[in-house]
């Protein structure tokens, strides 16, 4: 249309070359990119080439370090090819339309380095180069992490006609994350979620390349993590011992499942506050508060003045470190409510004792500093809360810091001091989505600017990523996935892809669109973002 127009008015001025050129340009703007987030270099052609599940096939480069035999490819080659061709899942059993003469199309995949039994962590390398020409894509990557990302791309690339015929058009992308690490937070304590709502989270999270989910596992209302050397944690402390707990082989199950994908697992034993629900499997654990002179029944943060209460954490740190194989910790800290401390006369000595005067925040610093030594001895980075750098500075260095309060301004004057102080941080602060607004509020979560703050390069790079966070007192598994999805896909684009390309929200919302209706065709149950239909909707 646009060419026509053109050459209409001004034919016989252009040569052919430049005809061609924009002809070029033109079929490239008009072109299919359903990716997302957003990959940093694609170039999308027209020509376009069908496929069909008969002779679509997924092989090792024969280069490759990874070959046959490696786990987390194997896997995700049958994931991916039911993710491609979902008609297969939708009606087992009936026919659809097969192309006579289909000609073979491979999806080679080469990774140079690593293997395939180990886990993600922070230094996994995520890019990959993904060339789409006829009969072949080729997925090239440094480790498995980062084929596991071109897979994904690959599969969103793919789309069906009218027909329900599947196509592909020629394309080239070279991508890698802007962030390395982009987080989800699950609160299982408020909520029991069943383990398939946690294992679908994990699928719709590697479709949006999210790459850490962060396990806030207990709180206050329920212990839910039953632990091997501390049961009666979960059996006094769960909403039920037995139908609302994560057993051993749950945890494993979580974890191997979003190894598979890529996902780390960063487990949060909240303390001292946020754990009521830990009192009642763990008699003298919490601090006995006053009424008066005599103790009122209540109980609020872990006892700090106790050395049994060290010895109890860790003794359970070290199992947790057992279990879950992630280099970080997340240790909490976060609004600790002094009222109990000040209220018992047994923490007040301890205070004179501890020349702490009637500064409490300096009890939740020692409180602190023993936690992170013992994360430390074990081996762990450890992550807490903003509220441990607001009320003292001094914590080690490599403890990563997550800011999760305020707005813009004030969020960002946050990060500023923090990465001036040397520390790394992460970033959940505009990303609460458990909070809902009438509305596409997921366009407050697009247009964040992690970046933007006072500070120099170094203290930038000090930004390791950020996190959705997804808190439960008014959610579980009814009401999960369409509250997540595709809310967090605002967020997700924001941590993987350039700022400069994805800067409109406006310019998002079609591919958005487009994208939601992929997940409901995999199953996501996610809500709309405004008036509209999909080709196939849900059930
Ligand atoms: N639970 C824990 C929570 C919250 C935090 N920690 C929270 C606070 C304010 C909002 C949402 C969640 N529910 N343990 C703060 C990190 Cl708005």
């Amino acid at each position: 249309m646009f060419l026509f127009c053109f050459r209409t008015r001004r034919g016989s001025i252009l040569s052919k070359l430049h005809i061609w050129f924009l002809f070029f340009v033109a079929v490239k703007a008009v072109s299919v990119n359903g990716v997302w987030p957003m990959p940093q270099k694609i170039s999308s052609f027209v020509e376009r080439y069908s496929v069909t599940p008969q002779t679509f096939t997924f092989q090792y480069t024969p280069g490759s370090v990874a070959q046959p035999g490696c786990s987390v490819l194997d896997a995700a080659f049958k994931r991916y090819f039911k993710l491609i061709f979902p008609d297969l899942l939708r009606q087992p059993g009936e026919s659809y339309y097969v192309r006579p003469l289909a000609s073979p199309f491979t999806v080679q995949v080469g990774v140079s380095e690593g293997n395939c039994d180990g886990y993600p962590s922070e230094s996994s390398k995520e890019s990959y180069r993904l060339s789409v020409s006829s009969g072949l894509a080729a997925v090239s990557a440094e480790t498995v992490w980062g084929a596991l990302r071109g897979l994904e791309s690959l599969s969103q690339l793919v789309y069906q006609d009218d027909f329900g015929v599947y196509y592909i058009n020629k394309t080239e992308i070279e991508d890698f994350p802007r962030f390395a690490f982009r987080g989800l937070l699950l609160d299982t304590s408020r909520h029991y979620l069943p383990l398939n709502a946690i294992l679908e989270t994990l699928d719709a999270m590697s479709y949006t390349k999210l790459n850490v989910f962060h396990w806030h596992i207990v709180d206050d209302p329920s212990f839910p993590y039953q632990s091997k050397f501390f049961p009666d944690l979960s059996n006094k402390g769960a909403f039920h011992p037995m139908t609302h707990v994560y057993t051993q082989g749950d945890v494993r199950r979580v974890i191997e499942h979003a190894r598979l994908r890529g996902i780390r697992v960063v487990p949060e034993f909240d303390s001292p506050g946020h754990t009521q629900s830990w009192g009642r499997g763990q008699p003298d654990l919490l601090t006995p508060c006053y009424r008066g002179d005599v103790p009122s029944g209540t109980f609020g943060p872990v006892n700090p003045i106790l050395s049994s209460s060290y010895q109890f954490m860790a003794k359970l740190f070290k199992e947790v470190t057992s279990v879950f194989p992630d280099s970080y910790l997340h240790l909490g800290g976060d609004e600790v409510n002094f009222n109990c401390w000040k209220s018992n006369p047994d923490v007040r000595a301890f205070m004179k004792t501890m020349g702490f005067g009637s500064d409490f925040s300096r009890l939740e610093a020692f409180y602190v500093e023993h936690m992170v030594n013992i994360s430390t001895a074990l081996n762990r980075t450890s992550i807490v809360w903003q509220d441990v750098f607001d009320y003292h500075e001094k914590i080690p260095k490599d403890t990563v810091l997550e800011i999760w309060k305020g707005l813009p301004p004030a969020y960002a004057q946050e990060m500023s001091h923090m990465t001036k102080a040397g520390y790394r941080v992460l970033l959940s602060a505009p990303w609460y989505i458990n909070h809902i607004r009438y509305g596409q509020d997921w366009r407050d979560s697009y247009t964040v600017k992690p970046l933007n703050f006072s500070g120099t390069e170094e203290q930038k790079k000090l930004v390791i990523g950020g996190e959705v966070c997804m808190w439960g007192e008014y959610v579980d598994a009814t009401n999960l996935s369409p509250r997540l999805w595709p809310r967090a896909c605002a967020a997700a684009e924001r941590l993987w892809s350039d700022e400069d390309q994805t800067s409109s929200a406006d310019k998002a919302f079609p591919r958005l669109t487009d994208f939601r209706c992929r997940l409901l065709r995999r199953g996501i149950r996610a809500e709309p973002l405004f008036v509209g239909h999909c080709e196939q909707e849900f059930q």
